[in-house]
């Protein structure tokens, strides 16, 4: 309960959304509000029906089990429960357990009187899953495009869609995410070194200040982006590649049919060339 004494400053009752104080409690060491309530109903429902797909499945293997979407036929209808209807349900429930998940965010938030910063970058991911299971699917006319629920299942969906646009890498907005994905581990190397490098000194030693840090790298390179910088840095390249993947994914179908390679034509027919 020590931890709980100390964090008692920080739990001032208001910035709820939904409910007034109705729902303004702590279980232990979670704040619950009303969307923590409907958090736990979407989670709690959409794993049970997950379990139950199992259950009607061919198999326990946690590797393998699956939860399909509907087959072409059913279009943007509804399907039978063991037919797509199931992965229907649980997409609904995953999109109110995150987006739950988010508004309970914004009213901790609220409640510190701290920005938003954190509930607005988890809806970039929240953006790019609902891009692959609802927008892509509705501009393409059937929920079949969604991808399967399973852990080997979905792998395989990932390598089919790639192959059937030939090959992905040279879709220009996919080379955008995966730049973006890489610079963000650049990033975070880079400040998680540094930080460490200035924080954890030798036995004996002081530890280092940000004067230091910026030292550094004016040494190394000529630069320092600074101590705020570095992190207004890594939030950008990390929504740039969230971004970055949705797009990639919705132009596939919807905007491009062909495979990505060919799609690099509009260079070899500029006119430059002729
Ligand atoms: C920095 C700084 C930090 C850092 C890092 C840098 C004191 C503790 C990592 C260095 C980062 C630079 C120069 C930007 C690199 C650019 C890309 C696109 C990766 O200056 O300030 O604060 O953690």
């Amino acid at each position: 309960m020590a931890l709980l004494s100390y964090e008692r400053k920080y739990r001032v009752r208001g910035g709820t959304l939904v409910g007034g104080d109705l729902f303004d409690y702590w279980i232990g060491p979670f704040y619950v509000g009303f969307f923590g309530i409907t958090t736990i109903l979407f989670a709690g429902i959409g794993t049970a029906l997950i379990l139950y797909g199992a259950s009607q499945g061919p198999t326990w293997n946690p590797w393998l089990i699956s939860i399909a979407p509907p087959d072409l036929k059913y279009g943007l209808g509804l399907a039978p429960l063991l037919h797509g209807g199931l992965w229907q349900i649980i997409t609904i429930c995953a999109i109110g357990a995150f987006c739950s998940w988010a508004l309970r965010e914004v009213e901790i938030c609220r409640k510190l009187g701290m920005g938003y910063h954190v509930p607005v970058a988890f809806g970039f991911a929240i953006f790019a899953y609902v891009t692959l299971v609802v927008f892509r699917p509705f501009l393409m006319g059937a929920w079949h495009w969604g991808f399967p629920y399973g852990i080997w299942s979905h792998l395989d969906w990932v390598s089919n869609t790639g192959y059937q646009y030939l090959h992905f890498h040279y879709n220009p907005a996919h080379m955008l995410a995966v730049s973006f994905f890489f610079t963000t581990t650049f990033a975070l190397a880079l400040h998680g070194a540094l930080v460490l490098s200035a924080v954890n000194p030798l036995p004996g030693d002081e530890v280092k200040s940000p004067e230091y840090e910026d030292a550094f790298f004016r040494d190394t390179i000529g630069y320092s982006i600074g101590t705020l910088g570095i992190h207004r840095l890594g939030l950008l390249l990390a929504l740039n590649a969230g971004f970055w993947s949705a797009v990639c994914i919705i132009i596939s179908g919807p905007v491009w049919t062909r495979g990505w390679p060919e799609w690099w034509t509009w260079w070899l027919n500029l006119p430059i060339w002729h």
